[in-house]
């Protein structure tokens, strides 16, 4: 990618909370990583350690179980977070492309957050409401701000495409323990008319704030809707957490690896 397409993009995401790269993953990648996380869902490649939280088969967003870990094979997960323990994502996470983002938007010295699976399977997956990606809820001494959203498949707007409303990144924290926005706030914000959709193609990539409300609907299109989301952070963020021991992040990069 140019650099100043690059520059360009960061300058939309500063401004509107969010910006598209474009389709920067080949297409052979993005094959590997669709059959990869299909081979993760059905048992046939384990790491151990891996989250795994299984879809509704409802639609709704509060019909969703916690703690079950995998449940046996299945297309229906719908996120699996920790796949920097994969080569296939870890190679994507460490592109050079986001070595170059990194450095303009973080600094030199960035560790992850997570690295997630985000599918939707054909069977419809699950209404995500507004969220934000931050506040007491994720334990760190600051909140992260880039988030980079990579479609394996291809998310047209009736798959669940990946919804924002522009600018909101700008506000903060719409609670402060983050997470899902109030339908109060959502409302008071009269966020409806101004919600912008982001079909993708795959192998296109968006980068989100994690302050911007953003949300996504059920897939209707019978097609899997897989996307890969992964949260950078300046290595100087803390864990806050007590009752388990702070959690040690996974270095990305490093000023000193060139
Ligand atoms: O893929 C989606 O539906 C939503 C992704 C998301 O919320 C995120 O990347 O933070």
């Amino acid at each position: 990618m140019l650099a100043e397409d690059l520059a360009t993009a960061i300058a939309h995401y500063r401004e509107h909370g969010y910006a598209r790269l474009g389709k920067v993953c080949p297409d052979e990648q993005i094959e590997g990583l669709r059959a990869r996380a299909d081979e993760v869902m059905l048992g046939e490649v384990v790491y151990p350690g891996l989250f795994f939280q299984h879809d509704t088969t409802t639609g709704a967003y509060y019909d969703l179980t916690y703690g079950k870990g995998w449940q046996g094979p299945s297309l229906a997960y719908r996120k699996i977070e920790k796949l920097e323990k994969d080569p296939l994502f870890s190679a994507w996470v460490n592109d050079a492309i986001f070595r170059q983002l990194t450095a303009a938007v973080i600094g030199p010295d960035v560790v992850l957050y997570r690295a997630l699976l985000m599918n939707k399977g054909a069977q419809g997956g699950t209404h995500l409401p507004f969220h934000q990606d931050g506040g007491k809820f994720w334990g760190l001494d600051r909140d992260p701000q880039l988030q980079v959203w990579t479609a394996l498949d291809d998310a047209p707007e009736d798959a669940g495409c990946v919804e924002v409303l522009p600018g909101s990144h700008r506000d903060g924290l719409a609670t402060p323990m983050g997470g899902v926005v109030p339908t109060e706030k959502v409302a008071a914000a009269d966020a409806e008319p101004r919600v912008v959709k982001l079909p993708a193609k795959a192998g296109e990539v968006l980068l989100i704030h994690n302050h911007l409300w953003h949300r996504s609907g059920v897939n209707t299109t019978g097609q899997p809707r897989k996307a890969f989301t992964v949260c950078y952070m300046d290595a100087a963020t803390r864990c806050l957490r007590t009752k388990k021991a702070p959690r040690q992040f996974v270095r990305v990069f490093t000023s000193a690896s060139g």
